[in-house]
Protein backbone atom coordinates (compact mmCIF):
# COMPACT_ATOMS: atom_id res chain seq x y z
CA UNK A 1 0.00 0.00 0.00
CA UNK A 2 1.42 3.56 -0.84
CA UNK A 3 0.69 5.31 2.35
CA UNK A 4 2.42 2.55 4.26
CA UNK A 5 5.42 2.36 1.84
CA UNK A 6 5.57 6.41 2.93
CA UNK A 7 5.44 5.74 6.22
CA UNK A 8 8.43 3.34 6.50
CA UNK A 9 10.55 5.44 4.27
CA UNK A 10 9.22 8.60 6.47
CA UNK A 11 10.77 6.68 9.64
CA UNK A 12 13.96 6.09 7.56
CA UNK A 13 14.45 9.12 6.33
CA UNK A 14 13.39 11.12 9.82
CA UNK A 15 10.27 13.12 8.01
CA UNK A 16 8.45 13.08 11.85
CA UNK A 17 8.93 16.38 14.35
CA UNK A 18 7.61 16.60 17.36
CA UNK A 19 5.40 19.80 18.55
CA UNK A 20 4.61 20.61 22.30
CA UNK A 21 1.87 22.25 23.05
CA UNK A 22 1.79 24.05 27.22
CA UNK A 23 0.28 22.64 30.32
CA UNK A 24 -0.60 25.28 33.08
CA UNK A 25 -0.26 25.14 36.75
CA UNK A 26 -3.30 27.44 37.97
CA UNK A 27 -2.11 27.34 41.79
CA UNK A 28 1.44 28.84 40.57
CA UNK A 29 -0.11 30.49 36.94
CA UNK A 30 3.13 28.52 34.93
CA UNK A 31 3.77 26.07 32.64
CA UNK A 32 4.39 22.85 34.47
CA UNK A 33 4.64 20.97 31.01
CA UNK A 34 4.19 20.25 27.55
CA UNK A 35 2.35 17.70 25.65
CA UNK A 36 4.54 16.06 22.86
CA UNK A 37 2.10 15.95 19.13
CA UNK A 38 3.26 13.55 16.32
CA UNK A 39 3.71 15.49 12.99
CA UNK A 40 5.11 14.22 9.52
CA UNK A 41 6.35 16.54 7.34
CA UNK A 42 5.49 14.91 4.51
CA UNK A 43 8.08 15.67 1.19
CA UNK A 44 4.92 16.22 -0.84
CA UNK A 45 1.31 16.88 1.23
CA UNK A 46 3.16 19.24 3.81
CA UNK A 47 2.78 19.23 7.60
CA UNK A 48 0.48 16.42 8.12
CA UNK A 49 -1.58 15.46 11.58
CA UNK A 50 -1.48 12.31 13.43
CA UNK A 51 -5.11 11.41 12.38
CA UNK A 52 -4.21 10.41 9.14
CA UNK A 53 -1.64 8.23 9.93
CA UNK A 54 -1.56 7.30 13.29
CA UNK A 55 -4.17 4.68 12.57
CA UNK A 56 -1.54 2.94 9.73
CA UNK A 57 1.04 2.87 12.35
CA UNK A 58 -1.41 1.08 14.74
CA UNK A 59 -1.92 -1.25 12.47
CA UNK A 60 1.18 -2.56 10.62
CA UNK A 61 3.09 -2.16 14.22
CA UNK A 62 5.18 0.56 12.95
CA UNK A 63 3.85 2.38 15.86
CA UNK A 64 6.57 0.49 17.67
CA UNK A 65 10.24 1.48 16.29
CA UNK A 66 8.58 5.37 16.08
CA UNK A 67 7.40 5.25 19.28
CA UNK A 68 10.36 4.52 20.59
CA UNK A 69 11.93 7.12 18.52
CA UNK A 70 9.55 9.56 20.03
CA UNK A 71 10.31 9.21 23.22
CA UNK A 72 13.94 9.53 22.70
CA UNK A 73 13.60 12.70 20.60
CA UNK A 74 11.35 14.02 23.54
CA UNK A 75 14.00 13.09 25.89
CA UNK A 76 17.03 14.54 23.89
CA UNK A 77 15.03 17.98 23.42
CA UNK A 78 14.03 18.34 27.69
CA UNK A 79 17.89 17.61 27.67
CA UNK A 80 18.39 20.43 25.18
CA UNK A 81 16.15 22.69 26.98
CA UNK A 82 17.69 22.02 30.69
CA UNK A 83 20.95 22.36 28.73
CA UNK A 84 20.07 26.12 28.55
CA UNK A 85 19.17 26.81 32.25
CA UNK A 86 15.15 27.14 32.09
CA UNK A 87 13.64 25.61 35.48
CA UNK A 88 12.93 21.65 34.49
CA UNK A 89 9.36 20.82 32.87
CA UNK A 90 7.67 17.50 32.21
CA UNK A 91 7.52 16.10 28.99
CA UNK A 92 3.88 14.78 28.76
CA UNK A 93 4.24 11.23 25.67
CA UNK A 94 0.99 9.75 24.04
CA UNK A 95 1.21 6.44 24.04
CA UNK A 96 -0.62 3.98 21.64
CA UNK A 97 -1.87 0.70 21.94
CA UNK A 98 0.64 -1.10 20.84
CA UNK A 99 3.23 0.54 22.70
CA UNK A 100 1.38 -0.19 25.80
CA UNK A 101 1.62 -3.94 25.21
CA UNK A 102 5.33 -4.04 24.49
CA UNK A 103 7.45 -5.70 26.73
CA UNK A 104 10.08 -3.61 25.88
CA UNK A 105 8.70 -0.47 26.62
CA UNK A 106 9.94 0.05 30.23
CA UNK A 107 13.06 -0.89 29.41
CA UNK A 108 13.10 1.18 26.55
CA UNK A 109 11.97 4.55 28.46
CA UNK A 110 14.57 3.47 31.22
CA UNK A 111 17.79 3.75 28.34
CA UNK A 112 16.32 7.04 27.10
CA UNK A 113 16.02 8.60 30.41
CA UNK A 114 19.50 7.32 31.20
CA UNK A 115 21.35 8.24 28.03
CA UNK A 116 19.82 12.37 28.24
CA UNK A 117 20.36 12.15 31.86
CA UNK A 118 17.12 12.96 32.98
CA UNK A 119 14.98 12.18 35.98
CA UNK A 120 12.05 9.63 35.53
CA UNK A 121 9.57 12.37 37.13
CA UNK A 122 9.80 14.46 33.99
CA UNK A 123 8.58 12.11 31.76
CA UNK A 124 4.57 11.14 31.68
CA UNK A 125 3.09 9.03 29.74
CA UNK A 126 -0.97 9.03 28.08
CA UNK A 127 -2.74 6.30 27.27
CA UNK A 128 -6.88 6.39 26.84
CA UNK A 129 -9.21 4.38 28.75
CA UNK A 130 -10.18 1.95 25.94
CA UNK A 131 -6.33 1.03 26.48
CA UNK A 132 -7.09 -0.37 29.53
CA UNK A 133 -9.52 -2.81 28.62
CA UNK A 134 -7.51 -5.51 26.40
CA UNK A 135 -5.03 -7.37 28.78
CA UNK A 136 -5.83 -5.76 32.10
CA UNK A 137 -2.91 -8.22 34.05
CA UNK A 138 -0.35 -7.25 31.43
CA UNK A 139 -1.44 -3.35 31.34
CA UNK A 140 -1.37 -3.64 35.36
CA UNK A 141 2.11 -4.99 35.64
CA UNK A 142 3.33 -2.44 32.89
CA UNK A 143 2.36 0.61 34.68
CA UNK A 144 3.49 -0.57 37.90
CA UNK A 145 7.09 -0.86 36.65
CA UNK A 146 7.04 2.67 35.20
CA UNK A 147 5.12 4.41 38.03
CA UNK A 148 8.27 2.56 39.92
CA UNK A 149 10.54 3.95 37.97
CA UNK A 150 8.93 7.35 38.72
CA UNK A 151 7.21 7.88 35.90
CA UNK A 152 3.89 9.91 35.92
CA UNK A 153 0.79 7.84 34.32
CA UNK A 154 -2.23 9.85 32.85
CA UNK A 155 -5.40 8.84 31.45
CA UNK A 156 -6.13 10.63 28.01
CA UNK A 157 -9.50 11.90 26.95
CA UNK A 158 -11.40 10.91 29.85
CA UNK A 159 -15.27 10.49 29.99
CA UNK A 160 -15.34 9.42 26.23
CA UNK A 161 -14.06 5.69 26.31
CA UNK A 162 -16.10 2.71 26.72
CA UNK A 163 -14.65 1.05 29.70
CA UNK A 164 -15.50 0.65 33.47
CA UNK A 165 -14.29 2.72 36.05
CA UNK A 166 -13.19 0.24 38.32
CA UNK A 167 -9.88 0.40 36.55
CA UNK A 168 -9.79 4.06 38.10
CA UNK A 169 -9.28 2.36 42.10
CA UNK A 170 -6.95 -0.96 40.63
CA UNK A 171 -4.68 0.86 38.14
CA UNK A 172 -1.23 3.03 39.44
CA UNK A 173 -2.47 5.95 37.89
CA UNK A 174 -1.33 9.87 38.71
CA UNK A 175 -3.22 12.40 36.24
CA UNK A 176 -6.44 12.24 34.82
CA UNK A 177 -6.87 14.29 32.21
CA UNK A 178 -10.69 15.61 31.29
CA UNK A 179 -11.96 15.44 27.54
CA UNK A 180 -12.33 19.09 25.24
CA UNK A 181 -15.44 17.67 24.51
CA UNK A 182 -16.61 18.68 27.99
CA UNK A 183 -15.04 21.90 28.34
CA UNK A 184 -15.80 23.41 24.91
CA UNK A 185 -19.55 24.50 26.16
CA UNK A 186 -18.55 24.23 29.83
CA UNK A 187 -20.03 28.22 29.78
CA UNK A 188 -23.28 27.47 28.88
CA UNK A 189 -24.05 24.25 29.47
CA UNK A 190 -25.26 23.25 32.90
CA UNK A 191 -24.71 19.52 32.24
CA UNK A 192 -21.07 19.86 31.18
CA UNK A 193 -20.60 22.14 34.20
CA UNK A 194 -21.98 19.03 36.10
CA UNK A 195 -19.92 16.53 35.10
CA UNK A 196 -16.46 18.51 34.97
CA UNK A 197 -17.34 19.08 38.42
CA UNK A 198 -18.25 15.46 39.37
CA UNK A 199 -14.58 14.32 37.90
CA UNK A 200 -12.74 16.72 39.77
CA UNK A 201 -14.21 15.88 43.18
CA UNK A 202 -14.13 11.94 41.58
CA UNK A 203 -9.89 12.32 40.85
CA UNK A 204 -9.28 14.50 44.09
CA UNK A 205 -10.69 12.05 45.87
CA UNK A 206 -8.40 9.24 44.55
CA UNK A 207 -5.71 11.37 44.67
CA UNK A 208 -5.42 12.21 41.15
CA UNK A 209 -4.27 15.26 39.86
CA UNK A 210 -6.67 17.14 37.17
CA UNK A 211 -5.96 18.64 33.65
CA UNK A 212 -8.46 20.39 31.91
CA UNK A 213 -7.71 20.34 27.97
CA UNK A 214 -9.29 22.22 25.01
CA UNK A 215 -9.19 25.69 27.24
CA UNK A 216 -9.86 28.32 24.61
CA UNK A 217 -10.75 31.38 26.51
CA UNK A 218 -10.57 33.15 29.74
CA UNK A 219 -13.97 32.09 30.52
CA UNK A 220 -12.68 28.39 30.28
CA UNK A 221 -9.82 29.04 32.23
CA UNK A 222 -12.32 31.25 35.42
CA UNK A 223 -14.92 28.36 35.01
CA UNK A 224 -12.23 25.44 35.55
CA UNK A 225 -10.16 27.42 38.34
CA UNK A 226 -13.78 27.84 40.12
CA UNK A 227 -14.07 24.37 40.22
CA UNK A 228 -10.65 23.30 41.17
CA UNK A 229 -9.12 22.02 37.66
CA UNK A 230 -5.18 21.86 38.82
CA UNK A 231 -3.76 22.31 35.27
CA UNK A 232 -4.94 23.49 32.01
CA UNK A 233 -3.88 22.96 28.60
CA UNK A 234 -5.63 24.28 25.27
CA UNK A 235 -5.32 27.17 22.42
CA UNK A 236 -5.81 29.36 25.23
CA UNK A 237 -2.21 29.20 26.14
CA UNK A 238 -0.65 28.14 23.01
CA UNK A 239 -1.00 25.81 19.96
CA UNK A 240 1.20 22.96 20.07
CA UNK A 241 4.76 24.26 18.80
CA UNK A 242 8.14 23.32 17.44
CA UNK A 243 10.50 22.28 19.88
CA UNK A 244 12.66 25.86 19.54
CA UNK A 245 9.34 28.09 20.01
CA UNK A 246 8.36 25.83 23.14
CA UNK A 247 11.72 26.74 24.75
CA UNK A 248 10.33 30.32 23.92
CA UNK A 249 7.48 29.91 26.28
CA UNK A 250 9.36 28.30 28.39
CA UNK A 251 11.77 31.53 28.60
CA UNK A 252 8.91 34.06 28.74
CA UNK A 253 7.29 32.61 31.40
CA UNK A 254 9.27 33.96 34.13
O1 LIG B 1 -1.75 16.56 17.39
P1 LIG B 1 -3.22 16.55 17.44
O2 LIG B 1 -3.18 17.75 18.00
O3 LIG B 1 -3.84 16.53 16.10
O4 LIG B 1 -3.30 15.08 18.07
C1 LIG B 1 -4.37 14.22 17.76
C2 LIG B 1 -4.21 12.90 18.45
O5 LIG B 1 -3.16 12.15 17.86
C3 LIG B 1 -3.85 12.97 19.91
O6 LIG B 1 -4.97 13.12 20.70
C4 LIG B 1 -3.20 11.64 20.15
O7 LIG B 1 -4.18 10.69 20.48
C5 LIG B 1 -2.57 11.31 18.82
N1 LIG B 1 -1.12 11.55 18.90
C6 LIG B 1 -0.46 12.71 18.77
N2 LIG B 1 0.85 12.54 18.93
C7 LIG B 1 1.04 11.23 19.19
C8 LIG B 1 2.19 10.43 19.47
O8 LIG B 1 3.33 10.89 19.55
N3 LIG B 1 1.98 9.11 19.68
C9 LIG B 1 0.74 8.54 19.65
N4 LIG B 1 0.62 7.23 19.87
N5 LIG B 1 -0.37 9.27 19.40
C10 LIG B 1 -0.22 10.59 19.18
O1 LIG C 1 -3.86 13.41 22.91
P1 LIG C 1 -5.06 14.17 22.56
O2 LIG C 1 -6.13 13.51 21.83
O3 LIG C 1 -5.67 14.75 23.79
O4 LIG C 1 -4.46 15.39 21.72
C1 LIG C 1 -4.82 16.68 21.91
C2 LIG C 1 -5.45 17.19 20.64
O5 LIG C 1 -6.23 18.34 20.94
C3 LIG C 1 -4.44 17.64 19.63
O6 LIG C 1 -4.96 17.34 18.38
C4 LIG C 1 -4.39 19.15 19.84
O7 LIG C 1 -3.95 19.84 18.68
C5 LIG C 1 -5.84 19.43 20.16
N1 LIG C 1 -6.03 20.63 20.95
C6 LIG C 1 -5.20 21.12 21.91
N2 LIG C 1 -5.72 22.24 22.47
C7 LIG C 1 -6.90 22.45 21.86
C8 LIG C 1 -7.90 23.47 22.01
O8 LIG C 1 -7.84 24.39 22.82
N3 LIG C 1 -8.99 23.36 21.20
C9 LIG C 1 -9.13 22.36 20.29
N4 LIG C 1 -10.23 22.35 19.53
N5 LIG C 1 -8.20 21.39 20.13
C10 LIG C 1 -7.10 21.44 20.90
MN1 LIG D 1 -3.02 13.39 24.74
NA1 LIG E 1 -7.48 14.35 24.57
Amino acid sequence: MALENDLRKAINEQEFELYYQPQIDFSQNCIVGFEALIRWRHPSKGLLFPDTFIGLLEETGLIVPLGHWIIDNACQTLRQWLDTGVKPVRLAINLSPRQLHNEELSDQISRSLHLHNLPANLLELEITESMLMQDIQFTHKQLRNLQQLGITIAIDDFGTGHSSLSYLKELPLDILKIDRSFIRDIIEDNNDQQIVNAIIAMAHQLNLKVVAEGIETIAHQSMLIQQGCDYGQGYLYSRPVPADNALELIKFDA
